[in-house]
């Protein structure tokens, strides 16, 4: 088959899709895709996406502003306040954005540590809530041996650049395969560390880690990280007290939330979780209010369930069902790309207040006004092939990156 690096890395993730299609020069975007017009109903048996039409004309004001090019991108970031932007590369650097330009020296360049195979990379970053004080800094990359690892920086005398020699490891999980690596670290609005890991790898959690507490894999963990390296348990954390359980687990039944992120503003959480052979999901818990994060503990089902449908035997309690479902089959759908709940008001009316998300393989980025229950969801007409990522800057102003190298933010035209 000419084509089955591409379809069947389709079938499994985020980053293989890409590396199929980018290293192999094949277009992951072509055929079923929704055309990014609005769109008919996307959803397969699991239930349907509720589709809206582009509102208004003030929706169609947003275009793609492109920031630069980089070496396959896979994240955007910046502390709070500061007008730079932090680019992540792939194999293992971080480039600042200054004044409208890439500085030539990397932030960071780790890519000694970092390995690139399947999924694998520097995958996201975090700037400490106390970043101007402290300058502490966190990365998730994969490393020599395979594992999940979470490592801590300090900023050296020169703020564009990290000291390469400040580092402590925080946390490292092992992890045999080279798919569902996760790879997102956020700050909640309580000030700790929150990561999300992949399941295990292969296809449908072959060594059922999603359902099992006492397992880190398939988990969003929450983390209080020390400055001297490793981290304490938040007293808040959910199984603390479970005997059996990891104390470090926040919520499960996740197979690669590759993507999640909190509402600036609300403190709601919001998970992008990549889908097996059908489904692809946004899962959201909302703020209990006063910008705080929601409860812990919930279990958004895989491997009993993927989307809405079931997948496995046994039993998933408490099951929370996504708000949105993609049929992979309808859409060209292949890995959800959780993104941010928009809080930059200069977008304006059909933007601002909705939360904008996309796929690796269809390029239509979409926003979604997010709700208990089933949320409505509709197509853009900005497409961003090979989309890795969203990302956010100091100041809530939202980009989309692609891994063939541009990053874009959406802005006003
Ligand atoms: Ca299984
Ligand atoms: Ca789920």
């Amino acid at each position: 088959m000419p084509y089955s690096g591409c379809v069947s890395a389709r079938r499994h993730a985020v980053l293989s899709a890409l590396i199929a299609c980018v290293v192999l020069g094949l277009s992951c975007s072509d055929g079923d895709d929704d055309g990014g017009a609005p769109m008919a109903a996307t959803e397969g048996a699991g239930g349907a996406a509720t589709e809206r039409a582009e509102p208004d004309a003030a929706a169609r004001r947003v275009r793609l502003l492109k920031l630069g090019n980089f070496d396959q991108p896979t994240y955007l970031t910046a502390p709070r306040g500061d007008r730079r932007r932090f680019v992540v590369e792939r194999e293992g650097r971080i480039r600042v954005v200054k004044g409208g330009r890439v500085l030539d020296t990397p932030f960071l360049d780790i890519s000694d540590l970092v390995i690139t195979d399947g999924e694998s990379g520097l995958l996201s970053m975090a700037f400490a809530p106390d970043y101007e004080r402290s300058g502490l800094l966190y990365v998730y990359y994969i490393d020599q041996q395979g594992f999940i690892t979470i490592a801590q920086f300090r900023r050296s005398s020169d703020p564009d650049r990290a000291d390469p020699g400040s580092r402590r490891t925080t946390m490292r999980v092992p992890h045999p395969r080279s798919n569902h690596k996760g790879g997102q670290l956020q700050f909640g609005p309580d000030g700790l560390l929150y990561a999300g890991f992949g399941d295990g790898g292969g296809g449908g959690d072959p060594d059922e880690n999603a359902q099992n507490l006492g397992r880190l894999l398939g988990k969003l963990v929450r983390i209080d990280p020390r400055p001297g390296g490793g981290y304490a348990i938040p007293a808040g954390n959910p199984y603390r007290e479970r005997s059996g359980a990891r104390a470090e687990v926040y919520a499960y039944g996740l197979r690669n939330p590759y993507r999640f992120s909190f509402d600036r503003r609300t403190g709601a959480l919001t998970i992008g979780d990549v889908g097996q052979d059908a489904v692809e999901e946004i899962d959201y818990l909302p703020s209990p209010g006063g910008g705080r994060v929601p409860r812990g503990g919930r279990n958004f089902g895989w491997d009993v369930f993927e989307g809405r449908n079931r997948y496995e035997g046994g039993s998933a309690p408490g099951h929370v069902p996504p708000v949105i479902a993609h049929s992979q089959d309808r859409g060209g759908f292949c890995s959800v790309i959780g993104g941010y709940e928009i809080r930059d008001r200069s977008l304006g009316r059909g933007w601002s207040g909705r939360y904008v998300y996309g796929d690796l393989c269809n390029p239509v980025i979409r926003v979604a006004a997010l709700r208990r229950g089933r949320a409505p969801t509709r197509g853009t007409r900005l497409r961003v092939p090979n989309l890795v990522s969203f990302g956010e800057d100091g100041r809530g102003r939202v980009y989309a990156i692609s891994l063939d190298g541009p990053v874009y933010r959406l802005a006003r035209r």
